[in-house]
């Protein structure tokens, strides 16, 4: 009886659950030893924006699509037209805009923390920029990830660019509006491997803090070593009411960029578990994303793949019975305590998540649609000569 309460109340929660999904999830995209083109891969804004059409069709929980500047707006403000077509034409919305500071030759040793101030200009130029496309798109985060850091011991002053940092972000931070924010990202290396300016979620809080009140921190799980306890994190960051959003995926080791809850669905659905123990009605605050590259599976079965895995994990999460694991926690009856989270997990969601896509007219099994649908074999036929045109190599 318990159990059927709460799946309710889970299926409620539900109908709040969105997940964004990234353009560069259809794209070509691969490790820095080289890529498997697909003959299906996106090349143009256009299909990367039919894709998430398709997935959204399929889902029903993906409204928008997070752009990446220089990949998907290469002209700037000037292709906001041409985003506001597709986002007429395809129903899907721009999600996150994510300003590109990494893959210009300037950015050698750094784009925000680069030691030489001309280039740095250019780098917060560039975010402000971005910050406008935004406000001309109506999208509410800007979604700033850093490859800036060094290599060597000495080779940089860490201090420095601490401060060039703080300064960089309080500028962006004046140019957003009201209802904006900057979502400051951390990870603990690469591509810089003895240090990364922004390393971790304290880094990142402090940042956020210094910057203002609109900006928050964004926790990429794929971020993190195995040791690292991410919802402990998540805690904190509640704690601190700095927790902007989530770029989801999943790990062995580190950025792996593999299907959410293909390794370790329990840590997905802690995450989860820690967000509605405390933002049971707001969660919808939180920006959940995406954030994975394909270089092996198919990329829009694999996007539908992490997205019905996040909406799982998401309703196994709202059935803890939190009352009963507060009171076993106060008694510290540990193993009950442990007892009543697992049990949750355990619960088989999918004939309720089954019920619940029928009733808002969407297929009871998203992965098997796409497969029946032929959108898959249709792409391919209509892509694979412009892919077959593109150079794989590493050297
Ligand atoms: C690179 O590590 C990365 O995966 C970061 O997580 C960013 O969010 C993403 O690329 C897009 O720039
Ligand atoms: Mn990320």
């Amino acid at each position: 009886m318990r159990d059927r309460v709460n799946l309710e109340v889970a299926l409620t929660r539900l109908d709040r659950f969105n997940i964004e999904i990234p353009s560069w999830g259809f794209a070509n995209t691969g490790t820095r030893f080289g890529k498997f083109l697909q003959q299906g891969a996106a090349t143009t804004l256009e299909e990367k924006f039919a894709d998430a059409a398709q997935v959204l069709t399929l889902t029903g929980i993906t409204p928008s699509l997070a752009l990446h500047v220089l990949w998907d707006l290469p002209h700037g403000l000037d292709d906001v037209p041409e985003v506001k077509r597709l986002v007429q034409k395809y129903g899907v919305q721009a999600g996150a805009i994510n300003p590109t500071l990494f893959q210009d030759q300037e950015y050698k040793f750094g784009s925000l923390c680069n030691p030489d101030a001309g280039i740095r200009r250019r780098a917060i130029k560039h975010v402000l920029h971005s910050v406008n496309i935004a406000k001309a798109l109506d999208c509410r985060y800007i979604s700033l990830w850093l490859a800036d850091g060094s290599n060597y011991p000495g080779a940089q002053s860490i201090r420095d660019r601490i401060a060039w940092l703080e300064e960089a972000l309080a500028e962006i931070h004046q140019a957003l509006t009201d209802g904006q924010q900057l979502l400051v990202e951390y990870k603990p290396f690469e591509p810089a491997f003895y240090h990364t300016d922004i390393a971790d979620w304290g880094m990142a809080s402090h940042l956020a803090q210094s910057a203002g009140p609109g900006a928050r921190v964004l926790v990429d799980t794929g971020h993190h070593y195995q040791s690292q306890n991410i919802e402990q994190i998540v805690a904190w960051l509640m704690h601190l009411d700095l927790l902007g959003g989530f770029h989801f995926n999943d790990r062995r080791y580190a950025d792996d960029d593999l299907t959410l809850g293909s390794i370790d669905p329990y840590q997905v659905f802690r995450i989860f578990h820690e967000i509605l123990a405390v933002q049971r009605g707001e969660f919808a605050k939180i920006a959940f994303m995406l954030d994975q590259s394909h270089n092996i599976k198919g990329k829009v079965e694999a996007t539908v793949q992490s997205v019905i895995a996040a909406q799982e994990l998401f309703a196994k999460a709202c059935l803890v019975d939190r009352a009963r694991l507060a009171a076993l926690q106060t008694d510290t009856r540990t193993a009950e305590a442990e007892e009543c989270l697992r049990s949750a997990f355990w619960t088989d969601v999918r004939p309720a998540l089954e019920e619940w896509r029928e009733r808002r007219g969407i297929p009871r099994d998203p992965l098997r649609a796409l497969a029946e649908s032929g959108y898959v074999a249709k792409v391919e036929r209509e892509r694979a000569a412009r892919n077959a045109a593109l150079q794989s190599s590493y050297a």
